[in-house]
């Protein structure tokens, strides 16, 4: 693994250079045109306690979303089925929660053993878990748990201040410890320096395995939370195209074998910037008109995308494990 100077310097190479460099890792490893597609279905929107500064769902923001309860069972199986006619291979479930409560598992752990029951791949993402939690989901069939390390440790306080990049390491290996494959990443153009993004990149590679699949999320900026508000202010700051193609090439070279996803912020990427992407190194989508709360691509502006590009869209992978480099 590179030190945190060499990385920058593969950072800042030339772009033609750091996307060369990206494709060639990206071809030894995976069939590149394969993109594989995943579906995103919020299952408890909004009223979170927690203070992340991008998201909408946050209690302390003054977004406008408004708490809802737990979906059941048969409303998250009924857009699974939905999802896999459309061509997903992965089912990936989010709450805003800083946690599950106990009396919440048994819901949990039905959904996961449906979805999976429909030959689908299943992902979650809900928060903090405890050994307890991540055997439960395990042995219901979660294949991956999304928790994203989200930007530099040195940044993270400046973003959230209710939990600490420690509590999302020590989720991270329980994860792992129940045996599930691990889907972790972050978002970029938060107002963060290339340092910091240099920091992020280095911080996934050096977990104890890669996470299998790498999201990379530019910021949806929402009115009403202290970053979107900050980037309403300075427009400026907003990410520039280039700079996420860096990140993302440089994911690649980190973590060879990982699925990169070209995650939030799609909506407004041109063809052009996701093309580079691609050729940096994404391989991975959300599908649907929706994240959580945020808009997407879409499949008519995704199919329209991949025929311009000659791309395949993959209907499942296996989730296989990552060795550390
Ligand atoms: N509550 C859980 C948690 O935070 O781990 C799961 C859901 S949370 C919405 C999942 C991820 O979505 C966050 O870690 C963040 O990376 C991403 N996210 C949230 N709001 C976003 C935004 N406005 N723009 C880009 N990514 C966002
Ligand atoms: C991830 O890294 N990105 C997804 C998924 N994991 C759960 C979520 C993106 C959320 C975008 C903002 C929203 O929809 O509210
Ligand atoms: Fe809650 Fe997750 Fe949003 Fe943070 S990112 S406020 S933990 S839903």
């Amino acid at each position: 693994m590179q030190t945190l100077p060499q990385l920058k310097a593969v950072y800042d190479l030339p772009l033609p250079e750091l996307i060369f460099r990206a494709a060639l890792v990206h071809r030894e490893n995976h069939d590149i045109r394969d993109i594989q597609r995943c579906a995103l279905l919020s299952i408890k929107t909004g009223g979170c306690p927690e203070d992340c500064g991008y998201c909408s769902q946050s209690a302390h923001a003054k977004s406008g979303i408004k708490a809802e309860k737990l979906m059941d069972v048969e409303g998250v199986l009924l857009a699974a089925a939905e999802a896999k006619a459309a061509g997903s291979g992965r089912f990936c479930m989010g709450a805003a929660w800083r946690e599950p409560k106990a009396r919440d598992m048994d819901v949990l752990c039905a959904m996961v053993a449906g979805v999976k029951a429909m030959g689908l791949e299943t992902c979650m993402t809900l928060g903090m878990l405890t050994g307890e939690q991540a055997r439960r989901l395990a042995e219901a069939g979660l294949d991956y748990y999304n928790h994203n390390l989200d930007t530099s440790p040195e940044r993270y306080g400046a973003v959230i201040t209710t939990r600490t990049y420690r509590d999302r390491l020590e989720t991270l290996e329980r994860v792992r410890a129940a045996g599930m494959s691990v889907c972790c990443g972050g978002i970029v153009g938060m107002g963060e320096s290339r340092d910091d993004r240099v920091g992020f990149l280095h911080a996934l590679a050096t977990l104890p395995a890669h996470p299998e699949s790498v999201p990379i999320n530019a910021l949806v900026p929402v009115k009403g939370t202290p970053l979107g508000d900050m980037l309403a202010d300075t427009p400026l700051a907003r990410i520039d195209d280039v700079e996420f193609v860096r990140t993302v090439a440089v994911a690649r070279i980190l973590m060879p074998r990982s699925m990169v996803r070209l995650s939030a912020g799609r909506e407004s990427m041109s063809d052009a910037t996701q093309a580079l992407c691609f050729l940096a190194g994404a391989n991975s989508i959300f599908t649907g008109d929706k994240l959580l709360t945020a808009g997407n691509a879409g499949a008519g502006a995704d199919a329209a995308l991949f025929g311009r590009l000659g791309l395949v869209p993959m209907a499942s992978a296996e989730p296989a494990r990552v060795a550390a480099e």
